[in-house]
């Protein structure tokens, strides 16, 4: 069992994907940053679909183009997120990250979902579809700094990448720039330190990711929970349901009393 998630909070897996497949998705890619870029007009509502293309980040993919599903079920990072997470596995979001390279695109220190501190770890995959270098704003971390969970956060509203860590007694000299080919996948906890730098090139740096959760506690995320892997009814029997917030309940049960009601 490999236990570089565990020791650093991240991996990298070498050539999970081909050239032929990262290019086609990249190219595939620049048609949906192009719709979306026009107005992105969404059959499934603003709030499931949310497109924040002015900071580069476009989400629900998976829901949206099939095109991404054969990336975010790859064997090859689920069996490493399963080392790590278990058996029983969901897709909590995902979205696609592009540096434009005209305009601001740091990504400052961050940890992420600060805002979830209750919820259980989840491991993302960054799924590189360019070569990712320092110049062009690949990931960049602070290896070992999951260990301590969340940091002390704020947020700034309005931005993408609105929640912040506060950097004081961070040994930032420790940082690991990630450069990775089309086709690597850097795997990485919510818990670790990570950002990137503004892309100074004129190539692009396109990224899928795909955050994973295992099926332990019933959080809902945006836009429902897409079940990877497991999901038996013995898997759901083992959820802590107690901490649920799911809006859609409370109406459903005002509907069904109203319904009663009328054939009554
Ligand atoms: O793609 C980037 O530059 C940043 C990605 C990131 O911070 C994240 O996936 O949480």
């Amino acid at each position: 069992m490999n236990t570089e998630l565990k020791d650093n909070g991240y991996r990298i897996l070498r050539g999970v994907f081909s050239k032929e497949e990262t290019e086609e998705l990249a190219k595939f890619s620049n048609r949906v940053i192009d719709y979306a870029t026009e107005g992105a007009n969404d059959p499934f509502g603003i709030d499931y679909m949310k497109h924040r293309t002015d900071n580069g980040v476009l989400y629900d993919l998976y829901q949206r183009h099939p095109q991404y599903r054969k990336f975010a079920e790859s064997s090859d990072i689920l069996d490493a997120v399963a080392e790590h997470l278990g058996e029983s596995i969901y897709l909590y979001v995902n979205s696609f990250l592009y540096k434009p390279g005209d305009r601001d695109n740091v990504v400052p220190w961050h940890q992420d979902f600060l805002s979830r501190p209750d919820e259980s770890e989840k491991i993302l995959a960054w799924i590189s579809l360019d070569h990712a270098t320092k110049k062009n704003g690949c990931l960049k971390v602070l290896p070992g700094s999951h260990k301590d969970g969340f940091r002390e956060w704020y947020r700034v509203e309005g931005e993408t990448h609105h929640d912040r860590i506060r950097l004081d007694g961070l040994d930032l000299d420790s940082v690991e720039y990630l450069e990775l080919e089309p086709g690597d996948v850097m795997l990485f906890s919510n818990y670790v330190i990570h950002g990137s730098d503004q892309n100074s090139s004129d190539l692009p740096r396109r990224a899928y990711r795909v955050v994973y959760k295992a099926l332990d506690t019933a959080e809902v995320p945006r836009g429902g929970a897409i079940t990877l892997r497991g999901g038996t009814p013995d898997d759901l029997r083992k959820i802590d349901f107690s901490g649920v917030k799911c809006s859609r309940t409370p109406k459903k049960r005002g509907l069904k009393a109203r319904i009663k009601g009328l054939i009554k």
